[in-house]
């Protein structure tokens, strides 16, 4: 099936100290993300980068947190286009770091809510990005949409999340950094974790599967959130908290494969790209490659094909 493609660049990177991912959506932009999905079949609509909104003033309890006001203006800009774009195709977020989801899921819990269907989130991360703004240490707020989405407590200074997604319609998938608070709070939910232990034990995909079959029996609509990092820094240097071991150029493309075929995915964020630490747009590549075998392409085509 052919989807209507709606870019929408997010040049964020208030949820982070470094510098760099500002540069994000000119660099996908560069590497060719709307020819390739041209190429494909599919209709590509880019409707350049979300603006900042006029900011009013906040405070946060918690000292170390930076760039509240600005983080949460974002938030409220990229649901409002979250939301918009849901009814006209299939969202796509360059960011900018991963702070841009706390906007892109509300937006896309929004909707889902409106349409009375289940919102699933696939977090492809190597961080579960569970804190709140009360337990962070670092004060970066892209390590928090994850509670957020699901609810947690802490955000009064946000807006309030349209339809909290309950913790078994989330998976983490790929983590292998968490912090101790984190780790403490995720004990407390029933969401699916799996993280680089699961993966090296079971594969790639077995996992997916079954998570994404949750989401076709309950006819839910499916928020992938990838963020760079997801990927072993080997083969995707450009994002500033690199953990090694993670996903392999296969592994990933696999998970992108299982994905096209589900058929599932309804909106997309690409998150923590730092082009400023790219080596000749090797990482844009990547994650432009990714998201052609996320929307269709093959290496080799059979009209059928079993894999037995
Ligand atoms: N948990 C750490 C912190 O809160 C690191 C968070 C890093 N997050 C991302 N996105 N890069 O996944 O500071
Ligand atoms: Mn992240
Ligand atoms: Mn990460
Ligand atoms: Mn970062």
């Amino acid at each position: 099936m052919k989807s209507t493609c709606i870019l929408i660049g997010a040049p964020i990177d208030t949820g982070q100290k470094r510098e760099g991912c500002l540069m994000g959506p000119a660099a996908y932009r560069v590497a060719g993300l709307a020819r390739s999905l041209e190429e494909l079949g599919h209709p590509v609509i880019d409707r350049g980068d979300v603006a900042l909104p006029a900011l009013s003033p906040v405070t946060c309890k918690n000292p170390a947190v930076h760039h509240l006001a600005e983080t949460i203006g974002w938030t409220s800009a990229l649901a409002q286009a979250a939301e918009a774009a849901m009814s006209e195709g299939l969202p796509i977020f360059l960011g900018g770091d991963h702070s841009l989801s706390l906007g892109s899921v509300a937006g896309a819990a929004a909707y889902a809510a409106k349409a009375r269907r289940p919102l699933f989130v696939l977090w492809l991360d190597a961080h579960s990005d569970y804190h709140t703004p009360l337990t962070t240490q670092s004060g970066n707020l892209h390590g928090t949409p994850v509670a957020y989405i699901a609810g947690r407590e802490g955000f009064d200074a946000f807006p309030p999340f349209p339809a909290p997604v309950p913790a078994e319609r989330i998976c983490l998938y790929g983590i292998r950094s968490v912090d101790r608070a984190e780790h403490a709070g995720l004990l407390e939910t029933d969401m699916t974790v799996c993280d680089m232990r699961v993966l090296d034990e079971r594969g790639i995909v077995a996992p997916l599967r079954e998570f994404l079959d949750k989401v076709r029996a309950e006819n839910g609509l499916l928020h992938v959130s990838l963020d760079v990092d997801f990927l072993d820094p080997d083969i995707a240097p450009a994002v500033g908290t690199t953990v090694p071991g993670g996903t392999t150029f296969r592994e990933a493309h696999l998970v992108m494969e299982h994905l096209h075929e589900s058929g599932l995915v309804t909106s997309l964020d690409l998150v923590e790209l730092n082009p400023f630490l790219d080596e000749r747009g090797r990482t844009a590549k990547l994650m432009v490659e990714l998201v052609g075998s996320l929307m269709g392409r093959k290496v080799f085509d059979r009209p059928t094909r079993s894999f037995g």
